[in-house]
């Protein structure tokens, strides 16, 4: 600095003002620049007190309060690319984006190893792995212990749903990782207005994390419900390491929504906006890496002109018995944790035009020109693939099938400004969705509350690259909470249908299938945002406007109460789209019995009288029921 000043005395030569430029702008940034080690003011003792005993458990070299600000997450980024955790991507295609590439054990949620650690086993169902309480404190403590030797711990507080929302609810994550620290930025409204209101609210959730050595083998991802606390260790992974997401929002908050009276779901939350300027909003459950995110964010097809999406969520949904007798909605989240391959202007304009900036891409593969590459993007070529090796197709995918784009949310050009409404949306319908190549048709509705609680409860699905193990096999995922309920499923089924006396004016409940299959592998139904049709009925269904057979599994639509047309799908498909095959459902609805009985004296007697009531429905009807041939309104 000396030497910068007798430079600058000497003369006014270029160097001397550049110096000159470089020492007051350095200057007056420390003048400003927070204390960031320091606790704020206002963060309550039980925060301080915590971040102490964890900063000396975990022996960390020094601890960042995270405020939330820009700069503050410029200079994660800085930090990151000195580190080598972040490549910049190019700046004139892709201004404000960044690649990170995760150790390639490292890549999905890990089930297995995923725990609920509630005092008593049955709590826990057997829907969760369970650990107890002490056995997991000490499992943790052990791999806790001097773990952020030489590294620098981030204080994150967060808070999940719009800031001065009563549904809203916050927590503080702990971590070693300024990854999660800026993800959590774009994925959480974090840092000072949410420190605020904990320190009104005086409760939060307490989530701990390590990525340790992110050694598969030294990994958990436990939950303390009963104490609202998380201990995530091992994994530097979004759905493990992210703590506000599935750990906080889905399995912490689905305990504590049956404890308070509302539910906290796997839910995307869609505006859908008819010509006349009349917005409906759904919420649909679908497993992991099943299309939430372009359902979320569908661009309304050529035959449907005056529609319009409004995306309020694309992941996760709260909800609540509102004061006018009907079920709201918000989104807990500010940002997408999105799947990247398969996105193409085609198949989400909205997303890959979100994604052009300011986004941090996790296992894409790279173009020679720095350009982030994945398959399924349909233009230029991988040069490196997820794991920075030159591109060779011998190693498979240039992106992981599970790589991921983390964005904020106002970045969606179908944002909804509802999205940050404090009561959030009243919801119309209710949708679930698995993928089945076969037997669930195109659409069908639920005959009542409890059917719908039956129809969520008995949704199966193939399993997809989001969570580490096989891919394609067809699991039980009531309700796409299978990883994410935490507590025993038969506890949860109660408090599904324990809200009918909660919510005076309930939604519809629809069960949808995207990914029915021809004898040939091909897609029966084109998707997309041809869904709209189907979202379309739907909304009418609920106004008593649209017509529907009914069969023993419920009301599906007529031939014509959807427009196929322009399509270019055949009367025979659009038959099968449209048929229950009654033989087929008979042994589907025994699996759905069994299966259920698996959960014990915990199972809703309601909902065992539902298996019963359809299979009586299935005994005795038609072997195929055509809704296309059907008229009945
Ligand atoms: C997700 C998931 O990342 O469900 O949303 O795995
Ligand atoms: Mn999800």
């Amino acid at each position: 600095m000396g030497f910068a000043r007798v430079l600058l005395h000497k003369g006014a030569n270029l160097m001397g003002r550049l110096i000159h430029f470089w020492i007051e702008w350095n200057e007056a940034w420390m003048a400003t620049a927070p204390d960031r080690t320091a606790a704020p003011p206002h963060a309550p003792e039980a925060l301080r007190h915590w971040v102490l005993e964890v900063a000396a458990r975990t022996r960390a070299d020094q601890v960042r309060w995270c405020d939330g600000s820009e700069s503050e997450y410029r200079e994660l980024i800085r930090l990151m690319q000195a580190d080598g955790d972040l490549l910049k991507l190019n700046e004139q295609r892709f201004p404000g984006c960044y690649l990170h590439r995760s150790s390639p054990s490292d890549v999905a949620r890990v089930e297995h190893l995923t725990f609920v650690c509630t005092r008593s086993k049955e709590d826990a169902g057997p829907n969760n792995h369970w650990m107890a309480p002490a056995e997991a404190r000490r499992k943790m403590d052990a791999l806790f212990e001097g773990c952020m030797r030489g590294r620098t711990m981030y204080v994150i507080p967060y808070c999940m749903g719009p800031i001065d929302s009563p549904y809203a609810r916050c927590g503080v994550e702990i971590t070693d990782s300024a990854y999660v620290a800026a993800n959590m930025r774009l994925m959480t409204r974090m840092g000072a207005a949410a420190l605020a209101r904990i320190s009104k609210d005086g409760k939060f959730v307490k989530g701990l994390h390590s990525i340790g050595q992110l050694d598969p083998d030294r990994r958990f991802i436990m939950h303390f419900p009963e104490s609202l606390e998380i201990q995530s260790f091992g994994s530097g992974y979004g759905g493990n390491a992210l703590l506000g997401k599935k750990c906080h929002a889905l399995r912490i908050a689905s305990w504590q929504a049956r404890d308070e009276g509302w539910l906290a779901e796997h839910m995307l939350i869609v505006g859908v906006e008819n010509p006349r300027g009349e917005v409906h909003y759904l919420a649909c459950a679908f497993p992991s890496a099943c299309g939430k995110t372009n359902l979320a964010m569908l661009i309304p097809p050529a035959s449907m002109p005056g529609w319009k999406i409004w995306t309020v969520g694309d992941d996760i949904a709260w909800l609540h018995p509102g004061p006018d007798g009907r079920l709201w909605a918000i989104n807990p989240e500010a940002g997408y944790f999105g799947v990247v391959p398969g996105t193409n202007e085609k198949t989400n304009r909205h997303a890959y035009e979100m994604i052009r900036h300011d986004t941090i891409f996790t296992n894409v593969g790279l173009t020679r020109d720095d350009d982030p590459w994945w398959e399924g993007l349909e233009q230029g070529k991988p040069a490196f693939d997820w794991q920075g090796r030159p591109y060779d197709p011998a190693h498979g995918p240039a992106a992981h099938p599970n790589s991921r784009f983390t964005v904020s949310a106002k970045q969606n050009p179908s944002y909804s400004p509802q999205a940050d409404a404090p009561a959030g949306v009243p919801i119309t319908a209710l949708v679930f969705g698995g993928r089945r190549r076969t037997l669930a048709p195109l659409v069908y509705q639920a005959r009542d509350w409890s059917h719908g609680v039956l129809l969520g409860a008995g949704m199966a699905s193939e399993t997809t690259a989001a969570a580490a193990g096989d891919v394609g096999v067809v699991r039980r995922d009531p309700m796409a909470m299978k990883p994410f309920a935490g507590y025993n499923f038969g506890d949860y089924w109660a408090h599904w249908l324990a809200m009918a006396k909660r919510v005076k004016k309930l939604p519809g409940v629809f069960h949808v299938n995207w990914f029915r299959r021809d004898a040939t592998g091909g897609f029966l139904w084109p998707g997309y945002g041809e869904n709209l049709r189907v979202l379309g009925w739907i909304i009418d269904r609920c106004q008593g406007k649209a017509a529907g057979v009914d069969t023993p599994i419920g009301p599906v639509p007529t031939r014509d109460a959807l427009d196929f047309g322009g399509l270019g799908v055949d009367e025979a498909t659009i038959a099968e789209l449209l048929a229950v095959d009654s033989t087929a459902w008979r042994k589907e609805a025994d699996e759905i019995g069994q299966y259920l009985e698996s959960y014990g004296a915990r199972l809703p007697a309601a909902l065992r009288d539902e298996v019963t009531r359809l299979k009586q429905r299935l005994e005795g009807s038609d072997p195929l029921i055509q809704g296309w041939r059907g008229q009945t309104p």
